[in-house]
């Protein structure tokens, strides 16, 4: 049985004091967006040159100097389906210490209320869909990103734990695929979208006549706007505080296909798509079922064509029409 919340109540108003850990990332910057769109004063960030996530001392020193009353965990090594497959032990070691050492310290400095942000692929690669909270760990997870999935589902009870031994009011939301500004283009740790964003305006400027995307094209995925993810972890912050965490996803799913033949139009490459077949196609599906939220009142606000054309003015005002760098370097801690 879950323990009582024994924390002093506060609001979630205006003038409370928030840290947003990886504010500078997909969903991070995003809830920096919304928070300061609804006129929350008290805004704490800090980059990865000057607080190390990964060093307990440093973040503990952080939350005792600062000792912000919410808290919200954005901050992860994320990445795409390949560079989870090659970099087991840093996703699995990072992601622990990261989530342990804010968890633990927001404990510790006695916040009032923490929102953990996980994954959908904390569930079973082959769960029946659309995936119901209850599903969490009732089968073998997909092994391209299990050590991620891993370490999220450790931070899902993390976040129980505190709440039952310690009445803290920590709660976790389990994210969809995510998309928008201050996305990763690295072709080699990105996402799908930004790859695909990124690989046909290349090849448009470039004259190319085809664009090589993975795996088969037959997956589908759940594809949301990272503003509405974070109007969405705003209003869980606020309504709220359940031990049982909840999805948060748009409720429509298309298949990487149909997906590469919509960017192609947006971007305006004319040429082929070819699919590599030695690169591998993750979950073959991965649709939430958010009708908990839902339920709750929210719903997202931004659809996928829209999504894709505001992803694209992003991706064309912070690269160089030649795929230049990046005038701002993305930072290794962002969500997904
Ligand atoms: O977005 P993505 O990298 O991750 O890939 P997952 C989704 C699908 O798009 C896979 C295909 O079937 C890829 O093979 N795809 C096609 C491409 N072309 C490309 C391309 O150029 N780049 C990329 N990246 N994919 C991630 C997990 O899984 O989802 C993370 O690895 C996290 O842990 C995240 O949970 C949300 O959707 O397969």
């Amino acid at each position: 049985m879950e323990g009582a919340i024994r924390f002093r109540f506060m609001n979630f108003t205006p003038d409370a004091r928030i840290y947003v850990a990886g504010h500078r990332g997909l969903v991070g910057s995003a809830l920096w967006r919304e928070l300061t769109r609804q006129g929350y004063r008290h805004l704490l960030g800090r980059s990865r040159s000057e607080l190390d996530l990964v060093d307990p001392a440093r973040v503990l020193e952080f939350f005792e100097e600062q000792r912000p009353d919410f808290v919200f965990v954005a901050a992860a090594k994320v990445g795409g389906i390949h560079a989870n497959n090659t970099q087991p032990a840093s996703f699995l070691y990072e992601n622990l210490q990261i989530q342990n050492n804010l968890i633990h310290s927001a404990y510790l400095t006695g916040a009032r209320k923490l929102l953990f942000l996980g994954s959908s692929c904390i569930y079973p690669k082959l769960a029946p869909q659309p995936m119901k909270e209850e599903y969490l760990l009732t089968g073998p997870l997909e092994p391209t990103n299990q050590w991620y999935a891993i370490a999220k589902i450790a931070g899902i009870k993390m976040c129980q734990a505190y709440r039952r031994q310690h009445g803290c009011n920590f709660i976790s939301v389990m994210p969809t695929n995510l998309y928008g500004p201050n996305d990763n283009y690295d072709l080699e740790t990105s996402h799908v979208l930004p790859a695909l964003i990124r690989k046909f305006h290349e090849a448009k400027v470039k004259g190319t006549g085809e664009v090589v995307c993975w795996g088969s094209g037959g997956p589908l995925r759940e594809l949301m706007y990272a503003d509405d993810l974070a109007r969405a972890c705003l209003f869980l912050m606020e309504a709220y505080s359940e031990e049982q965490f909840i999805n948060a996803g748009c409720g429509d799913e298309i298949s990487i296909k149909d997906l590469a033949e919509h960017v192609r139009k947006i971007v305006g490459f004319q040429g082929d798509i070819v699919w590599d077949a030695s690169k591998p196609d993750g979950t073959p599906r991965k649709l939430l079922d958010s009708s908990r939220l839902f339920a709750l009142g929210w719903k997202p606000q931004v659809d996928l064509e829209t999504g894709i054309r505001l992803a694209y003015q992003d991706f064309l005002a912070s690269w160089g029409g030649d795929g230049r760098k990046p005038r701002t370097m993305q930072p290794s801690f962002a969500t997904q």
